[in-house]
Formats: structure tokens, C-alpha cells, sequence
């Protein structure tokens, strides 16, 4: 399930996650937390669902489908995260659980227009955080909930320990924003003991709308497959460097990466 909000230039949000899961041969459910007006400039509007609506698309959806893994993207607004979070408790979704639970700290559109409540980052810090199988920041994300500006690849490392101790089982510190790697784009994978370096080629491109969205489809789409972490990421890392090889033009501003790259005739 991807517990998001809409795009409806359809690059991002859950238009990405439902593509990468039906290219990941995974079913995928949905609980909309916000609708927002948007092309490929920029945000124009974002509004909320009522959180009562969010948490209750949660409940029925695990009592008679049931949930292999689940994914929160933007959440917009303090409420929606106390709705998810106890929504989550209801149905065994999170890390220790039946459902691992994969939080991406989505803040910011990458026009800068932001998606959550500036308020609600103490809620995800301390409401998600700690249900969190596995947190997929990038680095202004970061900034945002650990206040570090990280430049290097040894700031990477001190990040992830930073989120480790907010409590989720994994940390991914994407490094798509480090600007010292010119041709390579490293994540690094945390686990409270080891660090695992995450190499990837970097593309000169601008159209990476959606990227962060479908990693983390992606890795919960191997997570809901019965994967461990490690290796769900690994798969994420491999789909996502395809998925921005394959990106596209789309309207004056941010094209999207192609989450559906592998389902294309076009021989990779
Ligand atoms: O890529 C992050 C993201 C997630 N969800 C929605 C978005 C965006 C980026 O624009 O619009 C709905």
C-alpha cells in the first residue's frame, strides 16, 4: 500500500508508486492523504484529506485485503500523521510487525513548493520515525529533521546515525543531492551497525520528478515479495538508476523518471 498524496501531472507521488508497483509484479493498494494541483513548474495547491478519511482507507483496506508491505509518501498535515500512526498500530503495519513499513520524509516538492505542514516534522520524527522499518531520506530531507548540512560522504555516514537513534530499524541517506560525486550518485544503507555503500551512475538530467517516490515503491515492492531490507534496497537502487536513464521530457519544467522502464519494447 502507498500512503501518499496525488500529482496530478501524474509524475510523482501515488501515479509513481502504483507504476513501479505494477512493474515490481506487486498489487497495489492506495489511502490518499492530499490532492495536489501541480504540473511539471511547480505546486499550486494542496489539499488535505480529512484524517479520519486517511486512516479509515487504512483499516478496511488490511481487514480484508491485507497488507505485505506499505509505504508512506507525502502526508501533508500533523493529523494525518497521528491518523496513520494509529492506523498502523490497528493493523499490524511497522518494523517488529507483520507489515514492514517504509517511511520517505517527502517535505518538499523538487520546485522547492513544500508538501508538508512545516509543524508536522516534529509529528513524523517522532510519531512514524520509530515505526519505521526503513526511513529513505535525501539530504535536504536531512537537514529538515536532523539539522545536518551534509557535503560528504563521511557526513552521510554521521547523518544516518543521527535518524538511527530517532528509531527506525534502517536509514537510507540517498545521496542524489551530493554535489562532491560528479559521475557517481552513492546511498548509503544503515542498519545500527554497518553501513553499506549504494554506488549508481549519475545522469546529467533535470527530469528526476518522482525518483525519491519510486526507490521507495520499489523497495517496498521487494519488501511485500518477502525480501530483507538489504536486499530490497539493492533491487530499489538497480530499478531506480533504469528508471532515471529512461526519464523524459514532460511539459516546461521537471519531466519524470520512467518508473515503467522495465515493462518498455525498448531493449535496455
Ligand atoms: O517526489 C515527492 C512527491 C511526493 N508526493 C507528491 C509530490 C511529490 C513531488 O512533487 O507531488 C504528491
Amino acid at each position: 500500500m502507498t500512503i501518499a498524496g496525488t500529482d496530478s501531472g501524474g509524475g510523482a507521488g501515488i501515479a509513481a508508486d502504483l507504476r513501479t508497483f505494477a512493474a515490481c509484479r506487486v498489487h497495489g493498494c492506495l489511502a490518499v492523504c492530499a490532492v495536489t494541483v501541480q504540473n511539471s513548474v511547480g505546486v499550486t495547491g494542496v489539499h488535505p484529506i480529512p484524517a479520519e478519511t486517511v486512516a479509515a482507507q487504512i483499516t478496511v483496506v488490511a481487514a480484508d485485503i491485507g497488507l505485505q508491505a506499505a509505504k508512506t509518501g507525502m502526508l501533508a498535515s500533523v493529523e494525518i500523521i497521528e491518523a496513520v500512526a494509529g492506523a498502523c498500530d490497528g493493523a499490524s503495519i511497522g518494523a517488529g510487525r507483520a507489515t514492514p513499513l517504509v517511511i520517505d520524509p517527502v517535505a518538499a516538492s523538487m520546485h522547492g513548493d513544500p508538501l508538508l505542514a512545516s509543524e508536522a516534522l516534529d509529528a513524523l520524527r517522532d510519531e512514524l520515525f520509530p515505526r519505521a522499518t526503513l526511513v529513505t531520506p535525501n539530504l535536504d530531507e536531512v537537514r529538515l529533521l536532523v539539522g545536518t548540512d551534509v557535503h560528504d560522504r563521511a557526513g552521510q555516514y554521521t547523518a544516518a546515525k543521527a535518524l538511527h537513534a530517532l528509531g527506525p530499524r534502517f536509514v537510507l541517506v540517498k545521496g542524489g543531492h551530493l554535489r562532491e560525486d560528479v559521475d557517481v550518485c552513492v546511498d548509503v544503507l544503515y542498519d545500527g551497525d554497518e553501513f553499506t555503500e549504494l554506488p549508481g551512475p549519475r545522469f546529467d538530467t533535470g527530469d528526476t520528478h518522482g525518483g525519491g517516490d519510486t526507490m521507495a515503491a520499489a523497495i517496498t515492492s521487494r519488501l511485500a515479495h518477502g525480501d530483507a531490507v538489504p536486499d530490497a534496497v539493492a533491487f530499489a537502487k538497480r530499478y531506480l538508476v533504469e528508471a532515471v536513464r529512461h526519464s523524459y521530457p514532460l511539459g516546461a519544467g521537471h519531466g519524470p523518471v520512467s518508473s515503467l522502464w522495465r515493462i518498455s519494447d525498448e531493449p535496455v
